[in-house]
C-alpha cells in the first residue's frame, strides 16, 4: 500500500495498536501515529520550502497571520485582502505549488483508512509553522467543495493546545494537547466544527527547535 523506500520506518512500525481517542462521532486522535516518520516528514518539507517559502498571509480583514504558512499539492490555500481560496498558483512565486511528499501522503492515507475513511486522496497539504506566541483563532474550514472528505492533521515539533469547539462559534471549545507525531482525523459531523490553536508556549524540540509544524491534508476539489 505504501511506497516502501520513502517511508520505510513508518511502514515497519506498529500503528493500529497505538492509543486512539475518539473526540466526537467522526473525529479521532491517533496518538503517536506518525512518531516513527517524524524525521522523514520534516526532511521532506525542506524541498517544499525551497520551492514555496514560508510566508505570513494577510486575512481578509487586513491582519497579518501570526502563523507562517506554505502549501504543497495540486492547489494551495491562500488568504489575502480579497478573501480565502484554493489557488493552483503560489502568489509568492508565480509558480505551481510543489508536490505533496510521498511520506506525507503515505501517513495521511494510512491514518484516514484506520479512522474509517479508506480511499481518501488529499490534493492539498497546508503547512503551518507556529513560533512561540503564534495562534490560530477559532474558525471553520469551509472553502472545500465536498465536506464528506475528512481532514487529516499531523503535528510535529513543540506541543500545542488545540481548541475543538462545536458547530456554533459560541460553543465552548474543549482543549486538547497535541504532541509531535500525533495525527488527528476529522470527518462527518466534526468536519465543520469550530477549531483553533492557543498561543504556542515557548520550548525547544529536538527536531524543530522553537517551532511547531502542522500539516493539514484535505481534498479541496
Ligand atoms: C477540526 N490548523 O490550518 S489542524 C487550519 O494545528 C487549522 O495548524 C490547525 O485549523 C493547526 O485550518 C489545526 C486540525 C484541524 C484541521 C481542520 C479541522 C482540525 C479540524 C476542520 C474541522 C474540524
Ligand atoms: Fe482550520
Amino acid at each position: 500500500m505504501s511506497s516502501a523506500a520513502v517511508c520505510d520506518l513508518f511502514d515497519a512500525a506498529p500503528r493500529s495498536d497505538g492509543k486512539v481517542e475518539r473526540l466526537g462521532e467522526d473525529a479521532v486522535v491517533l496518538r503517536g501515529y506518525a512518531a516513527s516518520a517524524q524525521a522523514t516528514l520534516l526532511e521532506s518539507l525542506q524541498s517544499v520550502l525551497q520551492a514555496a517559502p514560508w510566508r505570513h498571509m494577510i486575512t481578509p480583514g487586513g491582519y497579518r497571520m501570526s502563523v507562517a504558512m506554505t502549501n504543497c499539492g495540486r492547489v494551495g490555500w491562500v488568504s489575502d485582502q480579497r478573501g480565502y481560496r484554493y489557488d493552483p498558483i503560489d502568489p509568492t512565486t508565480g509558480a505551481q505549488w510543489p508536490p505533496i511528499p510521498a511520506c506525507v501522503s503515505d501517513v495521511t492515507k494510512a491514518a484516514a483508512a484506520d479512522a474509517g475513511f479508506a480511499g481518501f486522496e488529499p490534493d492539498v497539504c497546508l503547512v503551518n509553522r507556529y513560533e512561540p506566541g503564534a495562534r490560530l483563532t477559532l474558525h471553520q474550514d469551509r472553502n472545500e467543495r465536498d465536506f464528506t472528505h475528512p481532514i487529516v492533521s499531523i503535528s510535529l515539533g513543540l506541543p500545542a493546545v488545540f481548541l475543538f469547539g462545536g458547530l456554533r462559534r459560541k460553543d465552548r471549545p474543549r482543549r486538547l494537547r497535541l504532541e509531535s507525531g500525533d495525527v488527528v482525523v476529522w470527518g462527518g459531523a466534526s468536519r465543520l466544527a469550530y477549531h483553533g490553536v492557543a498561543p504556542l508556549a515557548d520550548g525547544k524540540h529536538p527536531l524543530t527547535g522553537r517551532q511547531r509544524i502542522n500539516l493539514t491534508l484535505r481534498r479541496a476539489s
